[in-house]
């Protein structure tokens, strides 16, 4: 992607970033149709599906070679990703959404020929959007985010995760992600995995582990972490997969050998 290009797309995905987040904010009183999808507890609104319309429709009149993966299906058929796609989701923590009015998040980031070029994080409630472009460093707002602590200990290290690590479950023995959770200074459940990768991007935490997630889930911030060096992986250590669903691990890598090696690998099932 050549660096005007680039520069086009980024300034018209924030554009649309930002006046879809406005558009949710300036509804979030409004009484919600909410249904469910997979199980009782995965909501989504028409908001979710709305927020996504709006993007499909810009980027198809705007750029109708760029392709799109979205989680309420206005995206793509997507198999490869060649050329310029766009992986969005339209509101990344509707739980969050739906209960709290907050901490809920719009995620988009932009592929080319399978690289990570763009990546958008918008805490839409908070106003403050997270955004990184391939090689020149990542931002909270206007503010440049640092690179992470290289010399980050363990034992002091915040973990985002939630408790279906804890419970038992099909990857890994609960009772090594208990000692695990022991060992570690503290750990937060922020319900919003586009959130969680911004805040292991700003220091604040130092890794977040999910079980399952969705490439729209990841997409935005992988390009983020990265920026300022941090890595994603899935649990088990080895490359994600931006066309599937699976297991993620982002953190600073200082940590990174603690959390795969002397615990999730120890206790694969
Ligand atoms: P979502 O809100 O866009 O669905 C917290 O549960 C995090 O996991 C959110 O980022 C949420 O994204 C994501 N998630 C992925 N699959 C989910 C599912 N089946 N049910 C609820 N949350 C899911
Ligand atoms: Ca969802
Ligand atoms: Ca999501
Ligand atoms: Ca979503």
């Amino acid at each position: 992607m050549n660096w005007d290009d680039r520069e086009t797309i980024y300034q018209q995905a924030k554009g649309w970033v930002l006046e879809a987040g406005k558009e949710i904010r300036d509804n979030i009183s409004d009484p919600l149709t909410v249904t469910t999808k997979s199980n009782p507890n995965d909501l989504v609104t028409t908001m979710d599906s709305d927020t996504e319309y709006f993007f499909m429709t810009r980027i198809k009149e705007t750029f109708p070679d760029h392709r799109i993966i979205s989680e309420e299906g206005y995206g793509d058929e997507v198999s490869a990703l060649d050329g310029t796609v766009w992986i969005i989701d339209p509101i990344d923590g509707t739980m969050n959404f739906v209960h709290q009015k907050r901490n809920f998040a719009i995620s988009v980031g932009i592929y080319h020929d399978g690289i990570g070029e763009i990546g958008l994080i918008y805490d839409v409630m908070a106003d403050v959007l997270y955004s990184a472009k391939k090689g020149e460093g990542a931002y909270r707002n206007e503010k440049g985010l640092l690179p992470l602590n290289k010399h980050k200990h363990f034992k002091e290290a915040i973990l985002s995760l939630n408790h279906f690590w804890l419970c038992e479950n099909r990857l890994v023995n609960e009772t090594v992600m208990q000692n695990l959770v022991k060992t570690v200074r503290g750990t937060r459940t922020y319900g919003s995995a586009a959130l969680e990768f911004a805040a292991v991007a700003e220091g604040i935490m130092d890794g977040y582990m999910t079980m399952e997630l969705a490439p729209w889930d990841i997409a935005a911030g992988i390009i983020i972490v990265d920026e300022v060096g941090g890595n994603t992986m899935n649990a088990f250590g080895d490359s994600v997969n931006l066309l599937q669903k699976g297991s993620v691990l982002t953190c600073n890598p200082a940590i990174q050998e603690n959390i795969v090696e002397d615990y999730i690998k120890k206790g694969r099932k």
